[in-house]
Order: C-alpha cells, then sequence, then structure tokens
C-alpha cells in the first residue's frame, strides 16, 4: 500500500510522518513552495507537481486500489480544484480529504471521497485536552486543601461496595504525600463475601464509622456518594466530594468533582492518576479496574467514554491472581453445608426443581441455592425455601420464558407478608406467626408439605411431588 499526501501545508509533512514513520511507503505531491522545502528538509519523499491540472497517470503514478490518497489544502479554491481534477481521473484507490471548510457540500460533490473538516479533528484533540487540563485542575485544588490540615476521613456511605472501596482506597493513594493521617470508615456494614474479600486482598484499611474518628479534626471526605446521602446527616459539613451519582444539593463543602455521565467513581479516580502523570500501583489499580467493572457491569450499563478509556488503562495496570481472587470470593465456606442439604432436599418434576433447607442463619442462603439451581440444564424453574426465627422465606427463579415468577410469588404468599419480583427473580417473605394458621406446629417436614401444596396451586408439575 502506498498512500499518497497531496495539497499544501505544513499539515502535510505531519500526516506523512505520522502515517509512515520510516518513510517508505509515502509521497507527498505539492505545488507549494514552502511545503516542498519542508518535506525536504525532513527527508520525505517529495515532488512537485501541480495537481489541479496534472493527472497523477502524467506523474507516473499508478494510483492502483490498495493505494489512499490524503488531500489537505489550506487553500480552498486550490482545495477544490484538486478534487476536481482528481475526480476527473476516476481514481481506483480512497480518497480521504482534510478541509478548512464544512464537508457538506464537498462531500455532496464528491460522493466517492471520504471527508473530514479541520474542525473536528481539533474538536477531538481540544476535547481530550480540555478533559485533561480540568482533572489536573482538580486534583490541585484537592491537594492544596488537603495540605492545610493534613488530616482526612474518608466516609463510605452505606454498605461499602466495590466502586466506594476502591475510590476511597486510591484517594488515599493520591494524598499519601500530603496528609499525616488517612482513614476509611463506612456507615453501613460489609454483606458481601466479595466485597469482604476485596477489602483484605486489597489490604484496604477500613473501619465502622463513630463519630469519636472526628476527635482529631480531619478533613471529612466521601466517595462515591454524597452529603444528601447521609440521614441523619454527619456532626460535621463534608469538605470533600467526589462521585458520579446524580448531583444533588451538595451542602456547604470545600471540594466538590461530580460527574454524573461517568459508570462510576472509580474512573474519575483513575483519570487523577494518568492525567497528572502519577504511579498507580498494582493494588489500587486492581480495586480501581473491579469498581468500575462492577459499577458498569462489565461496561454494560451506563458507560462513558472515559469509563472506556479508563477500563482500557486499568487492565494493563491490574493484578489478574488479586482480581480473580476477589471475584471467586462470593461465598462463605460455610455456604457448602447448606448445598449439602439443599441438594438432598431436592425434588425435581419435569423442569422445576423445589428444594426446603429448613432454619438458617442467613435468608440469602436461599438466594445463592436458587441461583445454582437455575444453571442446571433443563431446569426452568426454581423455588427455594428457608426459615429464620420469623420468617419463611420463598426464593423464585425461571427462565423467564412462559410464567411471570413476581406474579406466582405475589398471587400465592401475598396475604402472608411480602412477595413479588420480576419475571425471572422473584420473592416472598412470610410472617410465620400467618403461617402458623395453617401449619400449627412448623416443624420442617410440615412446612415443606404446605409450601408444596401451595406452589401446586400454580406449579402442576410439583402437584405430583406432596
Ligand atoms: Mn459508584
Amino acid at each position: 500500500m502506498k498512500i499518497y499526501i497531496l495539497g499544501a501545508g505544513y499539515r502535510l509533512a505531519e500526516m506523512a510522518l505520522a502515517l509512515s514513520p520510516k518513510r517508505e511507503d509515502v509521497l507527498v505531491l505539492t505545488s507549494d513552495e514552502p511545503t516542498y522545502r519542508l518535506c525536504q528538509e525532513r527527508h520525505l519523499p517529495v515532488r512537485s507537481a501541480d495537481l489541479t491540472r496534472e493527472r497523477l497517470a502524467d506523474l507516473g503514478i499508478e494510483f492502483r486500489i490498495e493505494d489512499i490518497a490524503i488531500i489537505s489544502d489550506y487553500d480552498e479554491p486550490r482545495l477544490g480544484a484538486i478534487l476536481e481534477c482528481l475526480a476527473a481521473q476516476r481514481p481506483q484507490g480512497q480518497v480521504l480529504v482534510f478541509t478548512p471548510e464544512s464537508v457538506r457540500a464537498l462531500a455532496r460533490r464528491h460522493p466517492q471521497f471520504v471527508f473530514k473538516s479541520h474542525r473536528s479533528v481539533y474538536r477531538n484533540e481540544l476535547r481530550e485536552m480540555y478533559r485533561r487540563v480540568n482533572t489536573i485542575q482538580k486534583v490541585n485544588a484537592l491537594l492544596r486543601i488537603v495540605r492545610e490540615r493534613r488530616r482526612v476521613l474518608t466516609v463510605i456511605w452505606g454498605n461499602p461496595d466495590p466502586d466506594a472501596i476502591a475510590s476511597a482506597r486510591a484517594l488515599q493513594e493520591l494524598l499519601a504525600g500530603d496528609v499525616e493521617e488517612y482513614r476509611i470508615a463506612y456507615t453501613g456494614q460489609f454483606t458481601r463475601q466479595e466485597n469482604l474479600a476485596m477489602v483484605h486482598t486489597l489490604k484496604v484499611a477500613t473501619a465502622k464509622w463513630d463519630p469519636a474518628m472526628l476527635a482529631s479534626g480531619p478533613l471529612l471526605a466521601t466517595v462515591d456518594a454524597q452529603p444528601s446521602f447521609f440521614q441523619p446527616p454527619l456532626p460535621q459539613p463534608i469538605d470533600l466530594v467526589i462521585d458520579h451519582h446524580p448531583l444533588s444539593e451538595l451542602g456547604p463543602h470545600r471540594f466538590s468533582d461530580v460527574r454524573t455521565d461517568y459508570g462510576s467513581t472509580s474512573t474519575i479516580l483513575t483519570e487523577y492518576f494518568l492525567d497528572t502523570g502519577r504511579r498507580l500501583p498494582r493494588s489500587v489499580a486492581t480495586g480501581l479496574f473491579y469498581g468500575l467493572k462492577v459499577d458498569t457491569n462489565n461496561l454494560t450499563r451506563n458507560v462513558s467514554d472515559a469509563d472506556i478509556d479508563a477500563f482500557r488503562a486499568l487492565r494493563m495496570r491490574t493484578d489478574e491472581n488479586l482480581l480473580r481472587t476477589i471475584e471467586f470470593s462470593q461465598m462463605p465456606l460455610t455456604m457448602l453445608d447448606y448445598f449439602s442439604i439443599a441438594i438432598s432436599n431436592k425434588k425435581v418434576c419435569r423442569d422445576v426443581t423445589f428444594s426446603y433447607l429448613g432454619q438458617v442463619d442467613n435468608p440469602d442462603v436461599g438466594v445463592y441455592v436458587a441461583d445454582f439451581f437455575i444453571k442446571l440444564s433443563g431446569i426452568s424453574w426454581v423455588v427455594v425455601g428457608v426459615r429464620t426465627a420469623e420468617k419463611l422465606i420463598v426464593v423464585f427463579r425461571t427462565d423467564g420464558l412462559r410464567r411471570h415468577a413476581g406474579r406466582i410469588a405475589e398471587s400465592l404468599f401475598r396475604d402472608y407478608g411480602t412477595a413479588g419480583g420480576h419475571r425471572t427473580m422473584a420473592r416472598a417473605e412470610l410472617q410465620l406467626d400467618r403461617v402458623r394458621a395453617e401449619v400449627p406446629e412448623i416443624a420442617d417436614v410440615a412446612v415443606e408439605r404446605w409450601l408444596l401444596s401451595k406452589l401446586s396451586l400454580k406449579l402442576k408439575a410439583l402437584g405430583s411431588l406432596r
């Protein structure tokens, strides 16, 4: 493939060098004296030619189907004349035209050529630079504020999730040289195994929020949340806010960076490092990568260009082994015992699987078991029952093809507590007090039989199991 660069301007030499750094596949053709000299100075193959009237064939150039011609000229009438002359030659190769003006009129005249306006090239470049400059300013402002007090307490709102944990840890790294004390607190609790695995694997020190933490007089920060989320509010205003949720009233604060079009707060923190040229340690990058992945559901939800750029950059810096350790740590070991109960208690009839596990400590057990059973081939309905001290919990999973799990859950169990859900996932939480009216003794066998008789009203296959 040969690349011909036609027209005038210093840009021709830049294009030639960009596309053919070794200068072997490229030839510049120009009638402009300064352009010719510039190419010579840069040791670029260049020929003098007036392409507004000279044909390529007359210059001894065979413009073949695999070749490309790039045309750029600051002089609009001359650019138009070159295009007319080239079009009349019915060239075989592809022609790309950079035009100083709007492409529309030219594109209509020469639909066989590909056009790009200078403005769109600069727009893309400048937007990127503008974004970077913005981020650098943000980081500088943040550091200036933090240096005043040199103590920061980052509070995660609610139950810590990967995006919040990763962002809080990345902020710690960013501020490391400028603070004497940095702590991460959370107001909720760790409810998911993989989030616990994340803080253990990546060695993120976190602690349950306690107002006494304010005693040392730290600046208060929050990531992946906004002050309005904290109800009741924290005892002092939140000074630093970095988030991607829809903007709410931030109240008195010193610094905020809320980018509502971003898929994760991890993306913002990633830019803080990349745009300021800071080193991003592997464990911090791994956290940010996981935070971004979880919040965007592997780049399938709420994704912006910035998220994709961050994903690409983080991927190279991520420790795959650490990431796997976190992603595979979804269940506590004790779950194995429940799986063994669930499997031995299971009743399968046609495409329906039912299992009653009896009393459990954490009703999430039923969810894990149901999620596992629905993956079995040939099974399109799963119903799993578990019991706590006050409630009987029934978890539904279906392939979603025929019947609506949420509606069935609701119609069967609405009167006993709460019930409902989606087409493929549903849940009912029955108050044992109300079940007792029909099952006087809450023994496992009696509850199981009662559940089956209820379910068989809607799921005929289960009728045969009673
Ligand atoms: Mn988030």
